[in-house]
């Protein structure tokens, strides 16, 4: 079975030059670029991908275009969180469908919902599919804040597997690995990776790995090896471009690193405002100093 467990890139949402459309090519060119750096998997429409600044019908689209890139090659996690629950219904068929191995979802926000709301939410969406299931924790973007308990209950639910937690606090990281010790614990904040390791965790999911993929699997290899002072710097080597995405604003900053790496994403769509020229030299310096490999060749630019 393709392992949920591992490395996941988050990936960004390629979009046209205006914003409007789905940049296809750049998009398949960017998946065959994470999968070739060695990556296990892919996240498709979370947050880095924009997701709710798509439309239900670009969402299933661009799960079909990541399939087809992919073309079996490795993992694939669909994001269907939405607060419309029909929505994720549908999205959670559409990823089945489209054959990939997992689906993950945000809670629903904006309503404040009572725990037992979100429970029961996620026991239908869970029983919906087939699909492993992986909840997606990110109380700092969904204002959905859940104790230890109550997210090791969710995970108790039957078909999920496992919890994508977007979170700094590594005391609760090592309760809920301790508490559900069978489940596939995933790490969310990308300057915190090796820490996510030493509690315990089964990999990550990270919108910067599609930037530094190499230096991610570095990472992994030095704290599998027991290396950890190898492992502590690379994750400084990686914190330092990190800071610099961090400070330009993440999915802009993103999108501008990969253009500069040859792969035309387009901009953020709106609300999101285009990058300063501030932003852009901070992250021109880091880039500099901090991702000295070539960028590869885009596979649509291959013969
Ligand atoms: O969950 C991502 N979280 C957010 C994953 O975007 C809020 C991370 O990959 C971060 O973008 C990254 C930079 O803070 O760690």
């Amino acid at each position: 079975m393709t392992q949920i467990a591992g490395l996941h890139a988050a990936l960004p949402t390629p979009f046209t030059a205006d914003g409007a459309s789905l940049a296809e090519t750049a998009f398949a060119d960017l998946v065959r670029r994470n999968i070739d750096a060695g990556l296990d998997g892919l996240y498709v429409g979370g947050s880095t991908g924009e997701s709710f600044l798509m439309s239900p019908q670009e969402r299933a689209r661009s799960y079909a275009v990541v399939a087809e890139a992919a073309a079996g090659d490795c993992a694939l996690i669909a994001h269907v969180g939405d607060v419309n629950p029909a929505v994720s219904l549908h999205l959670a068929k559409e990823a089945a469908r489209l054959g990939y191995h997992a689906v993950s979802a945000v809670p629903p926000f904006y309503f404040g919902y009572t725990f037992a709301e979100l429970k029961a939410h996620y026991a239908t969406l869970a029983a919906a599919t087939d699909l492993p299931f992986i909840i997606y924790n990110i109380p700092k973007l969904t204002g959905v804040t859940l104790s230890t308990a109550q997210l090791v209950e969710l995970m108790s639910l039957p078909n999920v597997v496992g919890v994508k937690n977007t979170a700094s606090d590594y005391y609760a990281f090592e309760q809920i690995r301790r508490a559900a010790p069978d489940k596939i614990l995933l790490n969310g904040f990308d300057e915190t990776l090796l820490a996510g390791y030493a509690m315990g965790g089964d990999g990550g999911i990270g919108s910067t790995y599609n930037v530094q993929p190499g230096q991610v699997l570095k990472l992994r290899d030095a704290h599998a090896d027991g290396d950890m002072d190898t492992a502590r710097a690379v994750q400084g080597e990686i914190n330092g471009l990190i800071d610099a995405i961090v400070a330009a604003r993440v999915f802009p900053a993103i999108k501008y690193i990969l253009e500069l790496q040859g792969l035309p994403v387009g901009p953020c769509r709106a609300p999101f405002l285009p990058l300063s020229a501030a932003e852009k030299k901070g992250l021109d310096e880091a880039v500099a100093t901090y991702l000295s490999e070539p960028a590869p060749t885009p596979a649509s630019a291959r013969g």
